[in-house]
């Protein structure tokens, strides 16, 4: 049995949350929770850069050296490579220090930042990972919260972008977004959103 959730929000635009291999997903563009050299790494920054081939550095190298390190909180866009997805976001997330060195904000600005980058490109569909969460040392709680309010925000105002996934590494990160999903809905008294899980035994429906 699978489950997943789904979010519908009142202008059109759905948020999905999957547990998952990013690498995968079939979606316009995939973000990558990157560092500022772009010049890759471990976690979900390694698993992209082995699964897309060596075109994404290639694209990452000509944007540091047209513009430099990416500054923690922004997103530059490159091809994706031999993936499924066609354009990989890439995006810098804080490293956790305690939360009190604007964490929140630079983590929030790394979902605004990805979905503006989107929007502008006119991508319909996009999938992220959970930013900061693995060798940054982000609370997932905590991150979690500010990811879903973040890219619920922005899909209501988004031109085209219509539709967002987290896919979440593990049963943990997915049960984690899932609860903060659950937390959020709440707050908003069930006025304008809701979410249906759906249990099935197929692949998860594009
Ligand atoms: N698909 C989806 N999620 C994944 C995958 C995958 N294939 N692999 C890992 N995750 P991390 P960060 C999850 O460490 O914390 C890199 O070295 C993982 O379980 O990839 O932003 C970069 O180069 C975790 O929940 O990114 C940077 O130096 C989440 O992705 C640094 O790590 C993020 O974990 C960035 O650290």
């Amino acid at each position: 049995m699978r489950e997943l959730v789904k979010i519908e929000l009142t202008g059109g635009a759905a948020i999905f949350l999957e547990e998952g291999n990013i690498t995968r997903q079939r979606t316009d563009a995939i973000v990558n929770a990157a560092n500022s050299s772009l010049m890759g790494g471990g976690g979900v920054d390694g698993a992209i850069h082995r699964a897309g081939g060596p075109a994404i550095l290639e694209a990452c190298k000509k944007v540091v050296a047209a513009q430099g390190r990416l500054p923690t909180g922004q997103a530059v866009a490159t091809t994706g490579g031999r993936l499924a997805a066609g354009y990989v976001i890439h995006t810098v997330g804080p490293i956790w220090r305690g939360g009190d060195h604007d964490e929140p904000e630079l983590l929030a600005s790394c979902y605004r930042e990805s979905l503006r980058l989107a929007d502008k490109m006119h991508l319909v569909r996009i999938a992220f990972p959970s930013i900061s969460t693995g060798a940054y040392g982000y609370p997932m709680e905590d991150a979690a919260e500010i990811a879903l309010r973040t890219v619920m925000d922005e899909l209501n105002t988004a031109r085209h972008t219509r539709e967002a996934r987290f896919v979440l590494f593990g049963a943990d990160a997915y049960q984690t977004y899932a609860n903060a999903a659950d937390k959020l809905i709440a707050a908003h008294k069930g006025a304008q959103i809701h979410i249906i899980r759906l249990n099935d035994t197929r692949e998860v429906p594009e």
